[in-house]
């Protein structure tokens, strides 16, 4: 059987193309500023996430205010959910991204040009090879990782 993550070297992270984004028509856009950064797309599927998925995905911030508003809004359309490769791309692709609030967010990152505000901010990233493999393994199954 494949392995989702070939070894825990870094080189894989795990990102979500968030409900907001998709509505506004920004997939293609989106997806030109990852390949074009350098990443390889090894698994990707247009989905929609349940409730469910949405709690047990985000349950590190099941404490916080904005945890409810997370669930409803990652869960009220499809998303793009991807595993992607390249050399450090957990921290690289961070810096592509940009802050979580775009209005923190550098200039030419994909939240400073994509996305509205910090809880509808167009895509996630994975913050540590841990999480990657955690968060790669939840969405993909081994044969839909190349
Ligand atoms: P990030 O790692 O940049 O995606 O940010 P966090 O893990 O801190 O937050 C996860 C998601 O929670 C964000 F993408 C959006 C949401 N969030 C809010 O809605 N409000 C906040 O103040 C912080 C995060």
């Amino acid at each position: 059987m494949r392995k989702i993550f070939k070894t825990m070297t870094g080189n894989r992270t795990f990102t979500m193309i968030k409900p907001d984004a998709v509505e506004k028509g920004y997939i293609g856009a989106i997806l030109e500023k990852i390949t074009g950064a350098g990443f390889k797309i090894v698994a990707m599927k247009y989905t929609q996430l349940s409730r469910r998925d949405a709690e047990t995905f985000y349950a590190i911030h099941k404490e916080r205010p904005f945890f409810g508003d997370l669930v409803e809004f990652m869960t009220r359309g499809p998303i793009v959910a991807a595993i992607l490769e390249k050399d450090n791309a957990v921290e690289d692709f961070r810096a592509l991204i940009g802050a979580t609030n775009p209005e923190q967010a550098a200039e030419g990152t994909i939240r400073k040009l994509y996305a509205a505000n910090v809880a509808e901010n167009a895509v996630h990233g994975s913050d540590s090879d841990a999480n990657a493999v955690i968060e790669g393994t939840f969405h993909f199954s081994g044969r839909e990782v190349f």
